[in-house]
């Protein structure tokens, strides 16, 4: 009642923020108290453009004529930013063009482990490309876990193409360096997407200052462009009041499920690689990890396995712990429904996460300087690690199967307290429930080696002249699972302590 008063007064003050509109109406950053889920998906329902979300209330960008019939409707708003905003584009950033750019050079510097890929063509013909991470990169490993991480299905959100491209930089250059992601990448298929909506990504970019664009750019009959592609998945598609049926409201679900190729590309490509057993997409912002399912606010589900749900939210639990980020099912922030992760896990079966990036608050927003990308990224790193290690079988933190038993190891040379000049040889005898799959050689904390094959072992050519070193292994599994033998302490001296020889006499009377 309250809300269709509002309904009326916002339709007729419609906000034209589809069209291509070089003078774009005035827009307002407004919070809006609304406490519960259900009223948080009342104002979307209004085709507000929400642009944050907390368990207190919105924020969104209205016009003045959209605050003015919230106000009569009698909701609480506040003011964050009054008047256009104009932010310039950072070049801190990875344009779409130096997005590219990187991916082929890093595919083409290490074919062993990086494979790039076309997998179709956006609304305006550009290339959505994915790369894959994992040794023996050109073949098809289909008997290892593969994990899909995606990025930009929100044009705006543009610091999650830099976080795929953070991942993406951790694997190639951690490969051979440290064991945790050698293993990764050798247990692994990782396919990294940075950038599904490199349409929408020009769009908000072209002019030099960003226009808080979030759908693709299909045009839609009437005029007005867009698909938002987080609404526009086969499960359960337009079914509950998540999404909007108009063109030119910011969460238009398309004239069908599928309509458009950059959700295409996504379905397509899952259903081509049935070893995904994991997902993450990368949203911005909020600080969020989401879960299965956003169309209901059922939880658990009907439509999830009760085990299922208590694994998601361990799971999801388990990363906020790592990234202090605060871990809901989807629909806790509101409705949502044909999105992307409610089709991977409802229709494909695929554990399906979504992180909220930096900020937690409309300040800065979408729009964080740059300098923030190198410590926002870095944030999630355990998190996906994380992720990575449980793609052999998610449902393993519930006890359903996979790998959680760690291996066990023990250092076999040096002897402890032994005394070495010259290179030193390192042995280890490890063995696991189902397989070792790598041994990592540490002296003080740094990686001397890796080996994956039995007899483990490793020389330690270039020891110090002199000092001490504390020595020890660390033994992985396939499921990611490690052990670490305890340190031994090693002398680097040509002789034992106490026994210095006088190599040239000293008198000891004269002055
Ligand atoms: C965003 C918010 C995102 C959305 C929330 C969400 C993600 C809901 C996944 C459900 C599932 O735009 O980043 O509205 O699509
Ligand atoms: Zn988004
Ligand atoms: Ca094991």
């Amino acid at each position: 009642m309250l809300l269709l008063a509002v309904w009326i007064a916002l339709a007729s003050g419609l906000s034209r923020s589809s069209a291509d509109d070089g003078a774009r109406p005035q827009q307002w950053i407004v919070y809006i108290t609304a406490g519960t889920p259900q009223l948080r998906t009342q104002l979307i329902r209004q085709g507000l453009d929400i642009v944050s979300v907390d368990l207190q209330g919105v924020t969104a960008r209205l016009t003045p004529a959209q605050l003015r019939a919230l106000e009569q409707a009698g909701f609480l708003c506040q003011v964050l930013e009054a008047g256009a905003q104009s932010i310039p584009v950072d070049d801190l950033y990875h344009s779409l063009a130096e997005t590219e750019a990187e991916l082929q050079a890093v595919a083409a510097q290490h074919p062993d482990i990086a494979r790039l890929e076309v997998i179709r063509w956006s609304v305006e013909g550009r290339p959505i490309y994915a790369l894959k991470v994992s040794d023996r990169a050109q073949e098809d490993e289909w008997s290892e876990p593969a994990v899909l991480i995606f990025a930009l299905a929100h044009a705006r959100e543009h610091l999650s193409t830099e976080m795929a491209l953070d991942i993406l930089h951790m694997l190639i250059e951690g490969y051979g360096r440290s064991g945790e992601i050698t293993n990764l990448v050798h247990q692994r298929e990782i396919w990294i997407i940075p950038d599904l909506n490199p349409d929408g990504d020009v769009y908000d970019t072209e002019s030099g200052y960003y226009r808080f664009w979030r759908k693709n750019r299909r045009p839609n009959p009437g005029g007005s462009f867009g698909v938002d592609l987080n609404r526009n998945f086969g499960y359960r598609w337009g079914c509950c009041g998540g999404s909007s049926p108009s063109p030119w409201e910011e969460t238009y679900r398309g004239p069908a499920p599928f309509s458009e190729p950059e959700s295409t590309a996504l379905r397509d490509f899952v259903e081509s690689h049935p070893n995904i057993t994991v997902s993450l997409s990368l949203h911005s912002y909020g600080e969020w990890i989401l879960w299965p399912y956003g169309y209901t606010y059922e939880s658990p589900p009907a439509d999830m396995r009760p085990q299922d749900y208590e694994a998601f939210r361990r799971l999801a639990g388990a990363m906020a712990d790592l990234n202090g980020y605060r871990a809901i099912q989807a629909s806790q922030l509101y409705l949502a429904d044909g999105t992307a992760d409610d089709w991977l896990y409802g229709a494909q079966g695929i554990f399906a996460f979504t992180f909220e990036l930096y900020p937690r608050t409309p300040n800065p927003g979408f729009y964080p300087p740059g300098t923030v990308i190198p410590a926002e990224t870095a944030r999630n790193r355990p998190a996906v690690l994380y992720l990575l290690r449980m793609a052999d079988n998610p449902r393993k933190v519930v006890g359903e199967g996979g790998d959680l038993t760690p291996p066990q190891v023990a250092l076999t040379a040096p002897a402890a307290g032994a005394y070495v000049s010259g290179p030193l040889a390192i042995s280890a005898d490890a063995s696991d429930d189902i397989g070792v799959t790598l041994v990592e050689f540490i002296a003080d904390g740094r990686t001397l080696g890796l080996d994956e094959e039995p007899p483990f072992a490793l020389v330690w050519e270039d020891v110090p002249a002199v000092g001490s070193a504390r020595v020890w292994v660390r033994a992985y599994d396939a499921g990611g699972n490690t052990a670490e033998s305890p340190p031994v302490l090693v002398h680097f001296a040509g002789s034992p302590p106490g026994y210095f020889p006088i190599v040239q006499r000293q008198s000891v009377t004269s002055p």
